[in-house]
């Protein structure tokens, strides 16, 4: 394969398939802040940005250092560009409007700026999410304008910091995959149009939750347990790593179903994972690559946002494994 940056691969994009040149501005600002997230996230301990500050976001989570440094480089570099109406994150409570002195674009950003944090002091990849909706047209956003569903981004990508540092994109066109040149600073196509196998034996679930599954997921789970002599057929293999950027990844990379579904940990919550900047950017690339993405009754997609920050169920991966928990959810 010719060595195209992501510059070159998104120049293609507007060759080929009409991508607005603003997006493509936009997605190399995004690219810029993820390659100084992952030299601060290299740099561990000797930068002094392990362990945590002591305060907790909108979601009463614990904030990490590097949870708040990341959430700051995506901000700083988005707010000037241009190319942004408002941005929204994991971080903040409320949109992030552009200040009145720097020009405004057509776009909504949002982001989880650095997903699995509970794994950085352990040295375990960690990644940003991010997804990218059309902003109103003629006035500044408020909340309600970035509360549209899945279905309307125009872009998602997550960027992975691990023993390479890689860039998943789709701009609606299948899924590509940069790898992040660390000599010469540039991300580089590695994958073209990502493909997920249909079908899989591996499964990604936290099992110490178990107890507090519903029945369907129990019964999945039971399922895939009871291997060649169970009603499956096969023996299953289970990874978990607790970042869904590394887990989602991996499912890219070999197929697998990953799923955070509901529990009665806390019964009022749908879930544990964000729809609007981890569930539907994800949801979105992996149905660009051919997999699917269910919260077991509804495409993730299709969902019809209430809140910016709303959980929800997620189960995705291998097609035909996704469709057969769904039809276990028909069933219950
Ligand atoms: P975060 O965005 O605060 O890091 O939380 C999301 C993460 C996901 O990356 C991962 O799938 C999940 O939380 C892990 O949860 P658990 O701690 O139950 O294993
Ligand atoms: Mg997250």
């Amino acid at each position: 394969m010719p060595r195209l940056s992501l510059t070159h691969h998104l120049i293609r994009c507007e060759r080929e398939h009409g991508l607005d040149p603003n997006l493509r501005l936009l997605l190399e600002t995004v690219a810029r802040a993820c390659k100084t997230i992952s030299h601060a996230v290299g740099k561990g301990a000797l930068g002094g940005v392990l362990g945590s500050l002591g305060t907790t976001n909108v979601q009463g989570e614990t904030q990490k250092k590097l949870d708040v440094i990341a959430n700051e480089i995506l901000v700083e570099a988005n707010e000037w560009g241009g190319y942004l109406a408002a941005m929204a994150s994991e971080e903040m409570n409320a949109p992030h409007g552009i200040p009145v002195a720097y020009p405004r674009g057509n776009y909504l950003l949002l982001f989880d700026p650095l997903d699995g944090s509970s794994n950085v002091d352990v040295n375990v990849s960690i990644g940003t999410i991010f997804s990218v909706l059309p902003a109103p047209k003629g006035r500044e956003p408020v909340e309600t304008d970035f509360l549209q569903p899945g279905t309307r981004q125009v872009c998602a990508g997550y960027a992975v910091y691990g023993p390479q540092t890689v860039l998943v994109l789709s701009v609606g066109h299948g899924v590509q995959v940069f790898t992040l040149d660390r000599d010469t600073g540039s991300f580089i196509l590695t994958q073209e149009n990502v493909r997920i196998p249909a079908d899989t034996k591996e499964f990604a679930i936290n099992m110490s939750n178990m107890r507090h599954w519903a029945p369907p997921v129990k019964r999945y789970i039971d399922e895939c347990l009871a291997g060649k002599e169970g009603p499956r057929g096969k023996d299953f293999n289970m990874r978990w790593i607790a970042s869904m950027v590394a887990d989602v990844h991996r499912i890219m990379s070999r197929g697998g179903i990953f799923m955070y579904p509901w529990d009665k940990r806390e019964p009022d919550k749908p879930g544990k994972l964000r729809l609007m900047y981890e569930a539907n950017p994800m949801s979105y690339l992996v149905e660009q690559a051919g997999g699917a993405a269910t919260n077991g009754t509804q495409r993730i997609l299709e969902i019809v946002p209430k809140k910016l920050h709303e959980r929800v169920s997620v189960i995705l991966g291998s097609k035909n494994e996704v469709d057969y928990v769904s039809a276990l959810h028909r069933r219950a």
